[in-house]
Formats: structure tokens, sequence, C-alpha cells
């Protein structure tokens, strides 16, 4: 068949909900476009854990500790299942790490942020969670089969996620004075870098025109962030914290917040390597997959053995 006309048959599978699977066949830039976008939604989940992870021993109680401790475990099974849907687009786990580790692959920005309180762990379950899935929830109904399933499992756990944040910082807004404040300082300094994880405005997008025609987004980046907005604000209302905000006022036409201006300048020196932590980030990486070395070649070499005693066994 002419590629024109395998294109056109794509397409029309996307137009009618069908989903792609891996063996299908699929234009060279979809099976690109999803190897970036899947491998960065990984790469975030693993680096997530790192600002969280900085708290686990610091946790103010046992039950506080064990949640965050699931939570972390919960970011690092998100990146294994994002990692193996990646991986059936035909490009290898090691390949995927190793852009991560040198740099060439991006990552959230919002985790090139330092967790300085115990409020901020909190906030991150709260805002960046809350985030998360406002933007993976249309993801479960992305064209790729792979991707779309990952997500299921994914969200459901990110809605735990969010409601533990939100547990943390009620309870700091109805503590003692120092408490509240702790919480309000922790909401001044996620508010905005939660805004940027929605990516550029959509006239400033790169991808999103052809994401959406995918079906790979289904919302636009403008679009997510503004029912973020909408739906945290009366949230922060609720436990009595303010959204650093000036410009923030309830658009009674429109039926939306209307909100201030984001700092691109700061979300693109983030993304571009010079947020506050990149480099901490990508050292602890470095680091674990060093000091790691050694648990591989023993999973390698116990695979192995267990390989070649069932091939014993069987013959
Ligand atoms: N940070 O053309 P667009 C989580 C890049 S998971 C860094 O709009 P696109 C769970 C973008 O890659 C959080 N870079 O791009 C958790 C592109 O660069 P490229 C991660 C960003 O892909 C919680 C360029 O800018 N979630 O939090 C960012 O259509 C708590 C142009 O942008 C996902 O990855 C950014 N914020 O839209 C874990 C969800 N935004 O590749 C632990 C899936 C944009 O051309 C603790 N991903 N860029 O070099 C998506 O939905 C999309 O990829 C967007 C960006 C919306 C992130």
């Amino acid at each position: 068949m002419k590629l024109e006309n395998l294109e056109a048959r794509f397409q029309e599978k996307i137009d009618q909900d069908i989903k792609i699977e891996p063996k299908d066949w699929m234009p060279e830039k979809y099976r690109k476009t999803h190897i970036r976008q899947i491998s960065q939604h990984a790469h975030s989940e693993i680096v997530g854990m790192l600002p969280e992870g900085n708290w686990i021993s610091r946790a103010p109680s046992l039950r506080r500790k064990v949640a965050l401790l699931a939570k972390v475990q919960d970011e690092a099974g998100h990146g294994l299942y994002l990692y193996s849907a990646c991986e059936t687009l035909g490009i290898t786990r090691d390949e995927l790490t190793d852009q991560l580790r040198t740099g060439k692959a991006k990552y959230s920005s919002i985790f090139n942020y330092p967790t300085l309180t115990w409020a901020d762990i909190g906030a991150i379950g709260w805002l960046v969670d809350g985030a998360a899935i406002i933007n993976q929830v249309p993801l479960q109904n992305t064209s790729y089969g792979p991707y779309a399933r990952a997500m299921v499992r994914v969200c459901k756990e990110e809605s735990f996620h969010q409601r533990q944040g939100f547990e943390i910082m009620t309870t700091l807004a109805r503590g003692t004075e120092a408490q509240k404040e702790m919480a309000q300082d922790a909401l001044n300094r996620w508010w905005w870098p939660s805004l940027m994880m929605f990516g550029p405005a959509d006239k400033d997008s790169t991808h999103t025109a052809q994401s959406m025609k995918w079906k790979l987004k289904r919302k636009t980046n403008d679009e997510l962030r503004q029912q973020f907005v909408d739906q945290t604000v009366p949230q922060a209302e609720l436990i009595g914290l303010t959204i650093p905000d000036t410009d923030l006022v309830w658009n009674v036409v429109n039926n939306e917040y209307d909100f201030g201006e984001i700092n691109w300048e700061e979300f693109w020196q983030v993304v571009k390597g010079h947020g506050p932590c990149n480099k901490e980030r990508i050292a602890a990486r470095v680091k674990a997959h060093t000091e790691g070395a050694w648990v591989r070649e023993g999973a390698m070499a116990y695979a192995e053995k267990k390989k070649s005693s069932s091939r014993k066994i069987a013959s």
C-alpha cells in the first residue's frame, strides 16, 4: 500500500477512536513523538521521587512516614509502567535512562524546585499531583493503547496522592500560627511552578496542534491549566490559604478564574537546566545508576541462571 494511503487509514482509525497498538503501522513521526512524551513522563515520575524522598526520614509521625513512603514507591511504579509502554515503540530502557542521565531528555520542570519544609510535601501532593491528574485523566483516552492503559492505574494512584497532600495542608492550615504560615509559604512557592507544569501557552507550544490531531493530547496546555486553577482556588479558600496571585478574579462572563501572567522566562530557564535543583537531580540519578550496577548485574545473572535451569528441565 502507498504511504499516503497508509497515513490516511491510520488517521481514520484515530478519528474513529480505535487504539493504535505496538504492532500496527504508524507514521515515524507519531512513533517519535510518543517516545518523546512518554519518556519525558516516565523520567518525571522517577525524578519526582527525589524532592519527596528528601522528607521520608523526617516525616512528623509514623502515619505520615508510611503514607509518604508508599507514595514515593507508587511514583517509581508509574515510571516503570511508562518505560514499559515506551519500550513497545522500539527503544530500550537503557537508551531511555541514558538520555535522562546525559541531559538529552527533558523531565517536568516542577521537580527542579527544592522541598524546604514539611509543608512542601503537602503542597506537592495537593498541587503537583493535582495538576498531574488533570493532565493525565484525558490521557486515559489517548490514541496509543499501552500509554492509555498505563494511565488508568496511574490516575487512580495519583488521586490518593492528591488527597494525602490536601490532608497535610488542611492539618497545617488549621494548626498553630506557625504551621499555618508554613502551609502558606509552601503554597506561595509551589503555586506558579505548578501552573508551569502544563507547558507553554498554546500560542507558543511546538507540539500541541499535531498531538491533538493524533489524539496523543486530548486537551491543550491552556485548557488544562485553566481547569487546574478553577478546581484548586476553592480548595485553597476552604482551608483558609491565599493563592499568591493579585490578579486572580472570578470572571462571571466566562464562568472561570482570570489569573496573572506566568513568568515564562523562569519556566524556560528551568526547562533549559538552570533551575534551583537541575544539577542536583541529574547527579542523584547518575549516582543511583552507578551505585546500582551490582544490583543490575546480580539480577541479570539470576535471570540467566533461571533460564538455563528451565531449559534443562524442558529437555
Ligand atoms: N517541564 O509543545 P509543548 C507527575 C517542553 S508527572 C519541562 O507544549 P508537549 C507525577 C516540551 O517537552 C509530570 N519541559 O510540549 C508526580 C517541549 O520540549 P521538546 C509530568 C516542558 O509535549 C507527581 C517544549 O517544552 N507529566 O507530576 C514542560 O506537547 C508528584 C514545548 O512544549 C507528563 O509528562 C514542563 N513542564 O506538552 C510524580 C504528562 N512543558 O520535547 C512525583 C505527559 C513543556 O520539544 C511526584 N506530558 N515542556 O524538547 C504532557 O502532557 C505534555 O508532554 C506536556 C507538554 C503538557 C507536559
